[in-house]
């Protein structure tokens, strides 16, 4: 008789601490220099800590750094294509030394795990961002958050967990590796596909993935990521709200949803094989592969980071080491004259597909137009719609950046009042100078105070957009990654308009309305912008005004303009 092969993946390594002895640890570490967990650094704790990241015991040391990073492996050769890293500032680096133990705690200060401090090394970050993505390009999501987020040092070493992040939502829906394992054993699952999605699901995914179930004649788990996904995903209380109104469409019994707390890289190919990994860790059989697997979009040049078929075929290279075995994705369409969805292949001359792109149902969705319901479901439509409302009835933040003088403040007041004036949404003004009398009075001009200056402008230019009113900002603004983290903070929430009041510096200075440009340049004034203090110039603003040539009214009237374009106001 041959070996009796156990479906649900090998060996788990769970690294929480039995009860007492996390009590015991909770006790001591409030002797313990302190760390407070990013929201990435918290999703990849929560994955190391149950299991999901086995055979990880830690946050990688440098060793098993440099060599992820090159050769997609562990020191010891076992296959794992993601860097998971521990990233801090160097004043904490500064004051570690191995051997030493550190807390891990959440924003609120919880304690989640401890960490037996290994390796402490500055990483190079260019060489991580050309290896693991395979580009240095900062439009590739993970690459910015390496360059512009994540700490200058890694921390490594094996973790000992004492409690479990908290989750609030959907706690029925959350479940840890050997949880999902023993929901299959119950239900005598012993092939499962897992689907991987950042997206609500229509009516093609339901078609694709039951199909693939079928055809390896094994069960379906619908495993979304809740954790972090792209810059400007639909959010994911949304999502899991039409994830649970498409596990209907299935038949009963067949199908699984669980969440996954996982923070995506976007790294394509090398993602796939992670994605599978965890999967596999999940007891997963199979796993789904598409087009695209886990793509970034396109590069500065808008060129594809990766080629759509990449990540099936690095699987491919490596699906017997995987233990885990691939199903390709096969792109549905909807053929009219058959009234039913089947896979692009298999379509016949003469038959009438159907389609509606993404970009093109986020257009319908956004407009208010009819989504027809041979592409999704009418209660996922619903929910989508409740969730992000036509675009004019979406807040929206004006951000003015430009030198001092430039003309920002005149014409930011032009536009409120006109907003003010059409009335159908409140308006806030974050004027630069009333901001550092409100919210930043004790900032001062260096580098670090700007930023943190802008970043608490975006904060609360967010929240304002969140709640669908009017931000209109105005500071100097004068560095390009911080304008951009004050984009990718709003976007997602609504409208985002960079305005660039670009009167050259030979205008503001001869404007000197406050005096500041004399006062810096006979040396009273130090660190002024444009004159002994850098302004980085924008690239990509979506207005570029210069006050020699525009009276402020029509500036505030050229932005309106745009913003009516957008369908912003009707
Ligand atoms: S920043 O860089 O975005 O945080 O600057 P901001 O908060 O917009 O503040 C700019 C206003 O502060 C005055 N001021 C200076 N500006 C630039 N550099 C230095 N060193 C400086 N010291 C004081 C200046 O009046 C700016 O106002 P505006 O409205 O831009 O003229």
């Amino acid at each position: 008789m041959g070996a009796f092969k156990k479906p649900h993946g090998g060996e788990l390594k769970y690294l929480y601490l039995p009860a007492a002895e996390a009590e015991a640890e909770k006790a001591k570490a409030k002797e313990y220099a302190s760390w407070d967990l990013t929201q990435r650094q918290l999703c990849d704790l929560d994955l190391l800590l149950n299991g999901a990241f086995s055979p990880l015991e830690g946050f990688l040391g440098q060793a098993d750094y440099d060599s992820v990073c090159k050769d997609m492996r562990l020191a010891d050769g076992t296959l794992w294509p993601i860097p998971i890293t521990l990233d801090v500032s160097e004043a904490f680096a500064e004051g570690l030394s191995a051997g030493q133990v550190i807390a891990l705690r959440d924003p609120e200060g919880v304690l989640i795990a401890t960490l037996e401090v290994g390796d402490v090394w500055a990483p190079d970050k260019a060489v991580e961002a050309e290896k693991v993505f395979g580009t240095t390009d900062d439009t590739h999501p993970a690459v910015h958050y390496l360059n512009t987020i994540a700490g200058s040092h890694y921390v490594g070493g094996k973790l000992r967990g004492v409690e479990a992040p908290t989750h609030y939502d959907f706690r029925l829906l959350r479940d840890t590796p050997a949880q999902l394992r023993e929901r299959f054993e119950k239900a005598g699952w012993r092939k499962v596909v897992a689907f991987q999605t950042r997206n609500p699901l229509h009516r093609a995914h339901q078609e694709l993935t039951f199909r693939a179930a079928r055809e390896v004649e094994a069960n379906l788990l619908i495993h979304p990521v809740v954790g972090m996904t792209k810059p400007g995903d639909i959010d994911h209380f949304t999502r899991v709200r039409c994830y649970e109104h498409v596990l209907e469409q299935y038949p009963e019994q067949t199908t699984a949803l669980s969440l996954l707390n996982l923070a995506m890289r976007m790294a394509g190919p090398r993602e796939a094989l992670w994605h599978a990994i965890v999967r596999k860790n999940y007891g997963c059989t199979h796993f789904i592969v598409g087009r695209d697997h886990a793509g970034p979009g396109n590069d500065r040049n808008g060129q594809p980071f990766y080629g759509p078929y990449d990540a099936q075929e690095l699987f491919r290279e490596h699906e017997e080491e995987l233990g885990i075995t691939m199903v390709p994705f096969k792109m549905m369409v909807y053929v009219e004259n058959r009234a039913e969805y089947l896979p692009a292949d298999e379509v016949a001359e003469g038959d009438r597909v159907l389609d509606i792109s993404g970009t093109e149902f986020r257009r319908r969705l956004r407009d208010g137009l009819e989504i027809p319901s041979w592409f999704s479901y009418p209660k996922v439509v619903e929910e989508l719609r409740r969730a992000h409302p036509p675009r004019h009835q979406q807040g929206f933040t004006i951000f003015f950046t430009g030198l001092s003088g430039s003309g920002k403040s005149t014409i930011a007041n032009a536009l409120m009042v006109k907003l003010l004036e059409d009335g159908r949404r409140p308006v806030t003004l974050l004027d630069g100078d009333v901001v550092r009398k409100h919210l930043s009075s004790e900032l001062t001009f260096s580098k670090e105070h700007r930023d943190l200056n802008i970043r608490r402008i975006g904060y609360v230019a967010s929240e304002i957009t969140k709640n669908r009113g009017i931000a209109i900002c105005a500071p100097i603004a004068p560095y390009a990654a911080t304008r951009r983290q004050v984009r990718d903070m709003i976007e997602p929430l609504g409208g985002f308009f960079e305005v660039h009041v670009a009167t050259p510096i030979e205008v503001c200075e001869d404007r000197d309305r406050k005096g500041l440009y004399a006062k810096a340049r006979a040396g009273i004034l130090k660190g002024f912008t444009g004159i002994d203090d850098p302004y980085e110039v924008p690239e990509n603003a979506e207005i570029v005004i210069d006050t020699t040539e525009l009276t402020p009214d029509l500036a505030a009237h050229r932005i309106l303009i745009t913003l009516e374009k957008h369908g912003f106001l009707r």
